[in-house]
């Protein structure tokens, strides 16, 4: 795709906010990574919030589409068309911008320069663990992709303007998924040393499960070092698996409708269940289903990446959160869609190298201390998401819903 539009440059008075009147006053804001499926509907919730957005997105997912054969169940408009309509209904608070960060640091740099954010929100990654696992090329461009967008982020950050918030878009999968260390705690292990019985917070053990996962953990070094050396403000927000298609903003209008997967390498497994229901497919549990995951409204991630941004970390270490809003198994998330819409269940042999089961305890408390109220598993959410997967049953292609490769 070959869209551009040009980044508006905006006045220095406007933007030189007193750090006491951050929290009321409008913050300026890119979001890196803003045409993908976290990343849109998040920059809408923050223009129509009243902070002033520039988007920048390489556009990858929608080449990727065209890599795998597939494509959004929703008619999702071009990037240049739906930043525009945008602004007619968020009253021209977006901007949007073709780049790519892990490529185009130099650009980047006159971007952050004359934008001069208060914070940078970083979408800007390759997001799903099967297709990292793809082949070697995907597992070489996953991690060039991931660690360089995150390393040339920082870089410029440091570079520019050390007071920048970076919020990143982390994973609950750094920490793998089991309570050997009892309930998740929100980045850092309080630990006894054998040798001195001194207690410490340390960084949680990572225990990543695919490549992609792996990229997520790599990124955690570098925060604490670019923190650690040039005291950048980080926010890592360690996101369960989103599900549910739709926010307020999406629905202002059918042309900022948000993407919504439904196949095995970028559809998440509760859309793919409802997806499947509607077409009357036998839900796909992989091996026992007794895989617990944590979970989250699409609508509630785009407010907590807003509080996060509003309420810049006071503690002097990077802020690490856990955006979940409860557990679930695979096994009783098929129970409840199987129940709800008369679908059977069917067992397939899982394409993963994971725990057949685990349990799983996560704490959430950072985020809720923000006023995080989070939407649990609710029916009537349930049938908007399956609302929308009948409305794009034209572009439902069965061979795409068990085509996840082996690890
Ligand atoms: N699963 C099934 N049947 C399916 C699809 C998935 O049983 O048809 C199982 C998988 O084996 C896995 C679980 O459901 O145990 C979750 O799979 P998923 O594809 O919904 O999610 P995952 O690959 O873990 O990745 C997603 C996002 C990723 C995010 C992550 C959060 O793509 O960007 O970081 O969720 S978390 O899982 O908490 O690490």
């Amino acid at each position: 795709m070959d869209e551009d539009i040009d980044v508006t440059v905006r006045e220095l008075s406007d933007m030189e906010i007193n750090e006491s009147e951050r929290q009321e006053k409008p913050m300026r804001v890119i979001v890196v990574g803003g045409d993908g499926f976290c990343g849109w509907p998040t920059a809408l919730h923050l223009a129509n919030s009243g902070h002033k957005v520039l988007i920048l997105d390489n556009l990858s997912r929608r080449k990727i589409d065209e890599e795998l054969e597939t494509r959004s169940l929703t008619q999702i408009s071009s990037f240049t068309e739906r930043v525009e309509l945008a602004n007619q209904f968020i009253e021209n608070q977006l901007d949007g911008a073709v780049l790519d960060v892990s490529q185009e640091k130099d650009r980047f740099r006159e971007v952050v320069n004359s934008f001069w954010p208060d914070a940078i929100i970083h979408f800007g990654q390759q997001r799903s663990a099967p297709y990292s696992m793809i082949s070697e090329n995907h597992r070489c461009n996953t991690v060039n992709q991931n660690v360089s967008s995150t390393s040339n982020l920082l870089s410029v950050i440091a570079t520019v303007n050390p007071e920048i918030h970076l919020v990143h878009l982390g994973t609950m999968g750094v920490y793998g998924y089991s309570k050997a260390f009892g309930k998740i705690p929100e980045g850092y292990l309080d630990i006894t040393i054998n040798e001195t019985g001194n207690q410490q917070d340390i960084l949680y053990p990572a225990n990543p499960g695919s490549i992609y996962h792996m990229t997520k953990c790599l990124d955690q070094l570098m925060f604490q070092f670019y923190h650690k050396n040039w005291g950048i403000p980080i926010t890592d927000l360690h996101q369960g698996i989103v599900w549910g298609v739709s926010t307020n903003e999406t629905e202002l209008h059918e042309g900022l409708v948000n993407r919504f997967d439904y196949d095995a390498v970028y559809g998440t497994v509760l859309n793919r269940f409802l997806v499947q229901a509607v077409h009357g497919y036998p839900l796909t549990v992989y091996g026992t289903g007794g895989q617990t995951r944590a979970f989250i409204h699409i609508s509630d991630t785009v407010k907590c990446v807003r509080m996060a941004m509003e309420n810049p970390p006071e503690e002097n270490r990077v802020r690490i959160f856990n955006q979940v809003a409860e557990t679930q198994s695979v096994l009783d998330l098929a129970m409840m869609v199987s129940e709800r819409y008369s679908v059977p269940v069917q067992q397939v042999p899982n394409p993963r190298k994971e725990a057949e089961s685990n349990d799983l305890e996560v704490s959430n408390e950072g985020l809720k201390s923000l006023g995080f109220n989070p939407v649990l598993l609710k029916n009537k959410l349930m049938d908007d998401v399956v609302y929308l997967a009948k409305q794009g049953k034209d572009f439902f292609r069965k061979e795409n819903v068990l085509n996840s490769p082996k690890w």
